[in-house]
Parts: structure tokens; C-alpha cells; sequence
């Protein structure tokens, strides 16, 4: 790690206009991440922006202007791109997808930009000039916060709260099976360097509305628990969330919800998208790998969180992974939980 560290920095020092991106749907740690990154380019002297812009998925002071989209950019043209946990480019938009296909920024007609990769997932193929992708990270924040240390820059101020920001959302504030001797002592170092947890969650957690509260009550009214109380499900549709003035954001950490049911060793949450396309996520406690299930439809993630997005109603997506989970319990059914 130590050598491509020294390589980063290197691109660091070379680069003066860097673009940051990470996926889309954002959740703490791609905003951790990428803000983290942020605050890195900063200490460099780059002039950064963030992409896509992550609204109110945010939760933290963001340290440069976000963008939804290329356009958004306004004529700044970057050297240097780093996408921050997508485990494939096209987890960062189409923009993006095609500057990873073709090597040209887009809107461009020969501007090529160095291609960072840093991520977790142990299904990236490697699509950056530099790949720093390592799976024994519980979070890409947590890869952040180890190159800011390589940096000597301390996890303080606005850097400490945007790797902890991704250190305690990938982890599930420290609950699931990635959670590490390495997450942790990060994040006794950041607390070390100043950072309040009351306050750090009373800012980033503990800011619903009640629109949200009521509409997970619903939710969770309607769990209903498949291959004899193994499979926990629920699904919410596109309807449900417009008529609550709500997005896919207010549903965060619902699928981890899933998992508490004793007996449970899969949660499975699928939410309407549009018609005809839904989101489903996956989460299991580590001994059943979920990512291969979402990779059988295209997706991916974690062994004990995933995703896949099918181009099916609700009913019939819950349908189809359904018959997919119960076929992989029964035979991991030796499995004592
Ligand atoms: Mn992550």
C-alpha cells in the first residue's frame, strides 16, 4: 500500500484541477470519501470539485463545489479524475462511464485526464490508471484516512469528520462483519483529534423528518419473512415515496433494518425506481454471500451487502430474488446460525 501511496502523492503533486466523483445514490461513505479527498486535494493546492452533487445525502460541510453533472462544471476542465467507491465506473453516471471507455473528458475533444480508482470492492475490475482497491478496507474512507495519514495530515476538523462520516456508514456504526481492529482505531484517532460523537451525530443521524419516521413505519408493517424465517423482505413502491414528498435517500439503512429479526440471515429490500425498474439491496450477516445472488442480475457490492438494479415491477423483482435466495439457503441450510 505504502508504494502506491507514494504514486498518489506523486499525482497529486502533478495535478492542479481534480475532479472527484463517486457513485450515484450516494450513501456516507462515497460522500466520506469524496469529501475526504477533497480536503486532500486542498492541502495540495488543487482546485477541486465534487460530483454528482450529493444534496442532502451530504450530512457534512462539503470543502469544494458539487456538481450533478459535467455540464455543471462550467468550463472547469480537470487533469485528474478520482472515482471513490465504485466498484465499476458506471457507478458514477454515464458521463463518467464513457471518459473510463474512452480516456477523453467529456465535452472535451482530447483532453485526457489521470483516472484514479480508489474503492473496496473486490469485484473492481481495475478500470483507473492507478488502482488502489482494497477489500480489507471496511470502508473507501477508511483507504482515504490511511492515505491522509501516509500524508501526515491529521484526521481532524473537516477531513476527521468526512472519513469518520464513511468509517461508521459502511460499518453500520461498527456492527457488521467488516467492522476491523482498523476501522476502529481509525476512529479512536479521530476522536482523539477533536471530533464530538454526540454532536457529529446529532448533525449527520438524528435530523428526520417525521414524513420519514411515519413512512418506515409503514414499511416495516409490511415485512413479511420467506424460506421458513431465513429471508426477510419489503418492498416500497415509487408511489409510496412521492405521495410522502420523500426520495431514495429517506430509505438509507432501511436494508440493514431487515437483518434485526432474529432468525433472519437475509434482508431483502426492493424499491421501485420507475416502472418497470427497481433497486434491490441485500444484506446478510456475513455467512451468506449476498453479492453473488446480486451478481447473477448484474449487480454487486459485499458478501454481506449488495445490490442489483432489474427491469421488472416490485412484485416480480421480489419474485426472482426471492427463488434465488431460497435455492442458495437451502443449500448453505447445514449452516449453523
Ligand atoms: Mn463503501
Amino acid at each position: 500500500m505504502l508504494k502506491v501511496f507514494a504514486s498518489l502523492e506523486q499525482v497529486f503533486k502533478d495535478a492542479r484541477r481534480v475532479l472527484i466523483t463517486a457513485h450515484t445514490a450516494p450513501d456516507g461513505d462515497a460522500v466520506g470519501s469524496a469529501a475526504a479527498l477533497a480536503h486532500i486535494a486542498l492541502h495540495f493546492g488543487l482546485d477541486a470539485r465534487l460530483m454528482p452533487d450529493f444534496g442532502d445525502a451530504a450530512a457534512i460541510v462539503l470543502p469544494a463545489p458539487a456538481v450533478s453533472s459535467c455540464a455543471g462544471l462550467a468550463g472547469f476542465v480537470p487533469d485528474l479524475v478520482i472515482f471513490a467507491d465504485c466498484g465499476d465506473a458506471a457507478r458514477a453516471g454515464e458521463e463518467l462511464r464513457a471518459l473510463v471507455e474512452s480516456g477523453v473528458f467529456p465535452g472535451t475533444e482530447r483532453v485526457r485526464p489521470r483516472i484514479v480508482n480508489m474503492d473496496h470492492h473486490a469485484d473492481n475490475p481495475g478500470y483507473g490508471h492507478i488502482n488502489l482497491v482494497y477489500p480489507e478496507c471496511a470502508s473507501t474512507s477508511e483507504l482515504v484516512g490511511r492515505f491522509a495519514e501516509y500524508l501526515s495530515l491529521p484526521l481532524a476538523g473537516g477531513l476527521g469528520e468526512a472519513v469518520y462520516l464513511g468509517l461508521v456508514s459502511d460499518t453500520g456504526n461498527f456492527t457488521f462483519s467488516n467492522t476491523s481492529a482498523d476501522s476502529l482505531s481509525m476512529a479512536a484517532r479521530i476522536v482523539a483529534a477533536g471530533l464530538n460523537v454526540t454532536d457529529f451525530t446529532n448533525r449527520t443521524e438524528n435530523t428526520w423528518s417525521l414524513a420519514r419516521m411515519r413512512l418506515w413505519g409503514k414499511l416495516m408493517s409490511k415485512v413479511t419473512l420467506h424460506a421458513g424465517g431465513a429471508v426477510s423482505c419489503c418492498l416500497v413502491r415509487k408511489a409510496w415515496l412521492d405521495e410522502a414528498g420523500l426520495n431514495a435517500g429517506d430509505l438509507e439503512g432501511f436494508s440493514s433494518r431487515l437483518r434485526c429479526l432474529q432468525g433472519v440471515r437475509v434482508g431483502l429490500f426492493v424499491r421501485e425506481e420507475a416502472e418497470r425498474k427497481c433497486r434491490v439491496s441485500l444484506r446478510s450477516m456475513g455467512d451468506f454471500d449476498v453479492r453473488a445472488v446480486a451478481a447473477r442480475f448484474g449487480g454487486g457490492g459485499h458478501p454481506s451487502a449488495a445490490g442489483a438494479t432489474l427491469a421488472l415491477d416490485p412484485d416480480a423483482a421480489q419474485r426472482v430474488i426471492l427463488e434465488t435466495l431460497e435455492a442458495g439457503l437451502g443449500r448453505t441450510a447445514a449452516v449453523k446460525v
